[in-house]
């Protein structure tokens, strides 16, 4: 039976685990294990033998943030599991190596990372990361596009695609989290600053808005297009100054391609507008130019490589080259790629402008703001990106560049 590891029985239990003792230092007794999970759901373990170190990430049945009022089925590790090595297998190099999976025990081992932190930490601290819009950019594109019918054979898509509809209580975390709760006043909600208590009214009672997180939440739960990460913030990526690790899919799914898009996009959009309350230690214009310069280039290498790779491995049932190049027409090709890519980019926004309302209004929220010791300071940073949020949502249609949306997250923030 499931059994929750704990510092004191997770030698004794992976001990015996004999391709494990090889890896981590064979005398599990010296093993040194510290709990470093500060997520919402699981327990992460350090482990530190005398050959090397793994992190051991066990589900819990209950949501950690909430306790087990809230039971969260463990399966969620097999998805995550099962992510992670489409994940390897279509960006190679993007995510932590698997060393052992225990389905029963809900346990990932995987590769320890290090010197990495937490890419959100690193943004906080004004850390200026020279790869990191290439790194996502890339993994982004070759993942989403590989995990859909552009590409995979649709035998293989529509089995995987009933192999993770199963992780609905994950789906339906984010379906309400995200989607619904923030726009009413419902029990799990909290926004910490009452300083906001004002624009929170106007933004329940905006219906435009209201109908368009609706209108998201219908393409998130019925367009099926690609496996998502699902959960691609900045507190899901890992970074050095010049390496960047995806981790934590367990809430993959297959959905809509600008989801993933939409809320990482977002955690750069809230770095941004948490910097000001970060100056404390010195100015972060720097930082809030490089944050922006970091979107722009995100969303460019991520349109550039789907492009490329929408010309070279268009093996799939969808837009098949017979119907275009074969036939001499490369234009079409191209037309429909033209078509993709606006679809992609006019529901990202709204992706993103609903990831940043949930983070300020909703049950799960960012470090970027919640760190901010001055309350006033930390209200006028979150007032600043809801207002961000509710535009970009709800004008998603007649925006049609990043350098737009920038200039206006710019202008939002000098207010
Ligand atoms: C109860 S889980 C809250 C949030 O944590 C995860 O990281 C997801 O973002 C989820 O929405
Ligand atoms: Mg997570």
């Amino acid at each position: 039976p499931f059994e929750a590891l704990s510092v004191e029985t997770l030698p004794k239990r992976l001990g015996e685990n004999e391709a494990l003792g090889e890896r981590i230092g064979k005398d599990a007794s010296r093993w040194k294990v510290r709990e470093v999970g500060d997520g919402n759901l699981n327990l992460v373990f350090i482990v530190e033998g005398d050959h090397s170190a793994a992190v051991v990430k066990q589900a819990l049945p209950y949501v950690r943030l909430v306790g087990d009022s809230w039971p969260l089925p463990l399966k969620r590790s097999f998805f995550e599991y099962h992510a992670l090595t489409r994940q390897e297998a279509r960006a190679p190099g993007s995510v932590p190596a698997i060393y052992h999976f225990d389905q029963a025990q809900a346990l990932i081992v995987m590769e320890y990372l290090s010197p990495h932190v937490i890419l959100r930490r690193a943004l906080i601290d004004g850390r200026e990361l020279p790869n990191i819009a290439r790194d996502i950019g890339l993994f982004m594109a070759r993942t989403l596009f590989r995990g859909s019918d552009l590409s995979m054979v649709t035998k293989e898509r529509k089995a995987d695609l009933a192999l993770f509809a199963d992780n609905v209580e994950l789906c339906d975390i984010t379906e309400n989290l995200v989607f619904s709760d923030p726009y009413f006043e419902a029990e799990m909600n909290r926004h910490t600053s009452p300083q906001l208590d004002g624009l929170v009214a106007e933004l329940r009672a905006d219906r435009n808005l209201k109908v368009e997180a609706q209108r998201l939440k219908h393409l998130f739960a019925a367009n099926a297009e690609t496996l998502l990460h699902g959960d691609l913030h900045s507190g899901s990526i890992m970074v050095t100054d010049t390496e960047t690790r995806m981790i934590d899919p367990e809430f993959a799914f297959y959905g809509p391609v600008a989801f993933d898009v939409g809320m990482l996009l977002a955690n750069f959009w809230m770095a941004f507008f948490s910097q000001r309350g970060h100056e404390d230690k010195g100015s972060r214009d720097s930082m809030r130019a490089y944050l922006l310069r970091v979107t722009a280039e995100t969303w460019s290498v991520f349109r550039a490589e789907f492009s490329d790779l929408w010309r070279t491995e268009r093996t799939g049932m969808l837009y098949q080259k017979s119907l275009f190049e074969d036939q001499g027409d490369r234009l079409g090709a191209e037309q429909a790629l033209d078509h993709m890519l606006a679809g992609i980019w006019t529901d990202l926004l709204g992706f993103a402008g609903i990831e940043v309302h949930r983070r300020i209004l909703g049950l799960a929220h960012n470090a970027d703001f919640e760190t901010i010791a001055d309350a006033d300071l930390r209200a006028s940073c979150e007032a600043k990106a809801l207002k961000f949020g509710r535009h970009i949502a709800v004008n998603r249609r007649q925006i049609h560049s990043i350098d737009e949306v920038n200039t206006l997250a710019a202008l939002i923030e000098q207010e």
